[in-house]
């Protein structure tokens, strides 16, 4: 059984042959993303036991991604097929030809087709399903992330559901702010607040909770969430914060590393982090985790990097202060 859940939707991604409007494009290769899947297969690769719960169309998209995920290690036996919804898509555009319509060179984006997908239907209705209720329940870790919210009423509905401290039973949830604000026309983000607030970890980008909360001071953010145990704030890559309660503020810097692409860096520091904290390893050291997990997607094409072996892992985290970075 799972030591961790992750849920939210994951995606077919169509990535382009190479820069350019989507005009322009002819070529696209297929893979799978989603932020939560991402974090229960590089959870599943420190060797912390993991599922990921989702809904799926009955399509080749979807058995694809549930396919890729568990082969991964992780477990799938709690994502439904919707007969009558798609499995979401996302296509992603990248900057740096010539063409008058360009992003500008080092600037990407991605498009969304995923309105009316299967797990956009996800409800509270998934608390009362026995293959979503039996991992739940073993969970010791939930991993939530600020893009179901934003999916639809019942996904919103479902997240409050999961937060409430009548269900939680005793396990940790962590919440990564991951904001999108696209997903969001048309509806409040301010829903967002009480969820992170919540939380018993809180993972927010600097430049996610500048937009999105108007500061990325991790001591305004940290009075901004009185309840979450642990407020961890990521300084575009380079500085980690994180601030216990009362506790004094822990900063580890970032390795240094040279990017091929930075798709899935978040998510792979989210399970680095949370790695560490099933270890039950100290402050540092679960940021150091996160920053080594984070680095090895960062060196690779597509959203999973390699971790390295126990032994590395091991020697890395133990490294003196002046030799870590
Ligand atoms: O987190 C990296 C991608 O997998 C992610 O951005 C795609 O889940 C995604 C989303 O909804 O944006």
């Amino acid at each position: 059984l799972p030591h961790a859940v992750c849920l939210g939707e994951s995606m077919a991604v169509l990535l382009p042959d190479g820069p350019g409007p989507l005009e322009t494009i002819s070529t696209f290769s297929a893979s799978a993303g989603g932020a939560e899947s991402n974090v229960a297969c590089a959870l599943a690769a420190l060797g912390v036991p993991s599922a990921w719960i989702s809904r799926v169309g009955d399509d080749g998209f979807g058995r694809r991604l549930v396919a890729e995920v568990a082969a991964h290690g992780v477990d799938t036996s709690a994502v439904a097929v919707d007969p009558r919804r798609p499995t979401g898509v996302y296509l992603k555009e990248i900057g740096g030809s010539e063409h008058p319509n360009d992003l500008g060179a080092g600037r990407s984006r991605l498009h969304y087709y995923r309105a009316g997908s299967a797990a956009s239907a996800l409800s509270p209705e998934l608390l009362a399903d026995p293959a979503a209720a039996r991992l739940l329940t073993a969970a010791r870790m939930l991993h939530l992330t600020g893009i179901t919210p934003a999916l639809s009423d019942s996904c919103l509905a479902l997240v409050r559901a999961l937060l409430d401290p009548g269900r939680r039973r005793g396990r940790l949830v962590s919440f990564d702010l991951n904001w999108r604000p696209v997903l969001w026309h048309g509806r409040d983000p301010r829903v967002l607040l009480g969820l992170l607030n919540a939380a018993d970890v809180l993972l927010l980008g600097a430049d996610e909770a500048e937009a999105a909360l108007g500061t990325a001071d991790p001591e305004v953010l940290r009075a901004m969430f009185p309840s979450p145990a642990t407020v961890v704030v990521k300084d575009s890559g380079h500085t980690v914060t994180a601030l216990g309660q009362g506790g004094p503020a822990v900063t580890e810097p970032a390795l240094t590393v040279e990017v091929v692409e930075p798709t899935g860096a978040g998510d792979a520091f989210a399970a680095g982090y949370l790695a560490g904290t099933a270890r039950g390893l100290d402050q540092r050291r679960r940021l150091r985790l996160g920053h080594l997990t984070a680095a090895c997607t960062l060196t690779v094409h597509g959203d999973q990097g390699r971790i390295p072996p126990d032994d590395v892992v091991a020697a890395l985290l133990a490294l003196p202060a002046e030799e870590w970075a």
